[in-house]
């Protein structure tokens, strides 16, 4: 407002044509503005619509049970003994920078490389003892309830 009450005072001051053309380019600038906006947005929803539609679904599809993990790191099995529900799965995840492996008698992941995962499913109740076949003092328990 202070603004506007120095720019008439000037305008009636001065006069000139180009103080007129100057409130007439900020009335263009909102013009524009306000248009421009407007199909960006509209472009933008059909894209982002699909995608946050997908997004709660998915998350809605995914089973509550999540998978029981066990981390492979300094020559660990963490935690090395792990109690789960008949029927779980069980992700066993080499943070190690060596390869490593889950070997019982009943399941074997075969080497599994830093960075990478063997995922296990448990469907027998039990007590499945496993160690890492290339690290044998590797050592590892899933007990199945
Ligand atoms: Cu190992």
């Amino acid at each position: 407002m202070v603004a506007l009450l120095v720019y008439l005072g000037v305008k009636s001051m001065y006069g000139p044509p180009s103080t007129t053309a100057s409130p007439a380019f900020t009335d263009n600038g909102e013009n524009f503005g306000g248009p421009s906006i407007v199909p960006t947005s509209s472009s933008g929803l059909p894209l982002g619509s699909p995608m946050n539609l997908v997004s709660p679904s998915t998350a809605t599809t995914s089973p509550s049970p999540e998978p029981e993990t066990v981390s492979i790191s300094n020559f660990k099995f963490v935690p090395d003994s792990l109690a789960v529900k008949q029927g779980s799965t069980v992700v066993f995840t080499n943070n190690d920078s060596v390869a490593h492996t889950v070997t019982s008698a009943t399941f074997d992941s075969g080497p599994i490389q830093p960075g990478g995962s063997f995922s296990q499913v448990f469907a027998q109740k039990g007590t499945f003892a496993y160690k890492c076949s290339i690290h044998p003092m590797m050592t590892g328990t899933i007990i199945v309830k």
